[in-house]
């Protein structure tokens, strides 16, 4: 590499997490191992070249090859989520989302969004984020009891507020969301409906989770989550959104794209359209279904008492520990997660009561039930227990997993 010599530094730091991810069990669930391909494409010379507009429609000369890979792109993610229209330009799931708000609505016009606290995501309404600094926003959660969305109650705040438009989507909610549901709420109140499936994308494309694309005016994501793809951004519409959506991605948000990603997103789309991936997503829920059933065997709580997907949440009230002492005790014997929210979380958001798990990443160095049962005995016992001797003796099983199931690219 020849970063090495030229900056040795950042070189440094780029091998030791390199090592890091090795080293570790990585169960943020927002998190995976991109493959070698994907890493291959992002990091090609596609990242020096300007292509403000879209494919036969730049602002820059020499755009031959870049319309071919975000054509290819757009292409295949149509095939691979059967949408009408796709934007492969957001740099993230947070500009996905400003650009869906910024093309379907004014300044101060009025969102339903789930809360943060209940599993939602920043850019769903929080009050310091873009959303609820420029927006009306109209908070919905999950009922005390089972932590579940009250579609009862949705549909009541929907019709008393009449909003503009209904967010459904989550970073934190372990069940599956009924986007048929949302669809006739938001037309009961005349809303457009926008599905964030940032999360669950890869669980889609795969036909694991209910499919939003026939019910959903517009489906923003991430493409590098369980699609396992790159770091970036998408939103998928109906074609009568297609012109705004498109209007307010490039030159409403952004200026010029990042082609080095597109290509990688359109590898990602590839990868995902193959068979093998539907064997790794179906993989990815079967192990957070082991990893839940054998925490609660355990003894440990989780909100809505299980999984559908590919997340866990632990609530830690029970054990009497914060999610920050979890995350942290966690990371000690080299299992790395976060800290989260739990519905009505009694503690501020930087200590929680929670912590959030997830599969993607341990199913892609090929984990599975054997491993999930493991992995569920050691956190219970290092959550429960938190002596240096539990911590030590988890931190030994751990390395032996990972150089068991070493990181392949
Ligand atoms: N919400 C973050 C997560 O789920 O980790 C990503 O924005």
């Amino acid at each position: 590499m020849k970063i090495k010599k030229i900056d040795p530094e950042i070189y440094r730091a780029i091998k030791k997490e390199e090592e890091r991810e090795n080293s570790t069990l990585e169960m943020i669930a927002s998190e995976n191992y991109a493959p070698a391909e994907i890493l291959e494409a992002a990091g090609s010379c596609m990242t020096d070249k300007y292509a403000e507009g879209y494919p036969g429609k730049r602002y820059y000369g020499g755009c031959e090859n870049v319309d071919t890979v975000e054509s290819l792109a757009i292409d295949r993610a149509k095939k691979l989520f059967g949408c009408e229209h796709a934007n492969v330009q957001p740099h993230s799931g947070s500009q996905a989302n400003i650009a869906a708000y910024l093309a379907l609505l004014n300044i101060g016009g009025k969102i339903m969004g789930m809360d943060l606290s209940c599993g939602g995501h920043l850019t769903h309404g929080h009050p310091l984020n873009f959303s609820g600094k420029n927006f009306n926003i109209i908070p919905y959660g999950v009922r005390r009891d089972d932590q579940l969305i009250d579609y009862n109650e949705v549909q009541e705040i929907a019709i008393r507020e009449k909003p503009d438009l209904i967010v459904t989507g989550a970073s934190a909610y372990p069940a599956r969301i009924d986007f048929k549901r949302f669809a006739e709420i938001a037309s009961s109140c005349g809303a457009v409906l926008l599905a964030d499936i940032a999360h669950i994308a890869g669980l889609v494309a795969a036909g694991l989770h209910p499919d939003p694309v026939p019910h959903c005016d517009i489906v923003t994501t991430t493409t590098h989550k369980t699609l396992r793809g790159p770091r970036g951004g998408m939103i998928m519409c109906r074609e009568k959104y297609a012109v705004d959506i498109d209007r307010s991605v490039f030159p409403g948000i952004q200026g010029g794209p990042l082609m080095h990603v597109i290509a990688a997103k359109a590898v990602c789309f590839n990868n995902a359209l193959k068979v093998n991936f539907k064997k790794y997503a179906s993989e990815v829920v079967e192990n957070a279904r082991v990893l839940a059933e054998t925490l609660k065997k355990n003894g440990i709580t989780l909100v809505t008492g299980g999984t559908e997907t590919h997340l866990l949440l632990l609530d830690l009230r029970p054990l009497n520990i914060t999610g920050r002492e979890a995350e942290s005790l966690l990371q000690d014997a080299g299992i790395i997660a976060n800290k989260n929210s739990i519905p009505y979380d009694p503690e501020k958001p930087l200590v929680t009561s929670g912590l959030r798990l997830g599969t993607p990443a341990l199913t892609t160095r090929g984990m599975g039930r054997q491993e999930m049962e493991l992995i569920a005995l050691l956190i219970t016992d290092i959550l429960k227990k938190r002596d240096e001797k539990t911590l030590s003796s988890a931190e030994g099983e751990i390395k032996k997993l990972c150089r068991k199931y070493p990181l392949k690219r």
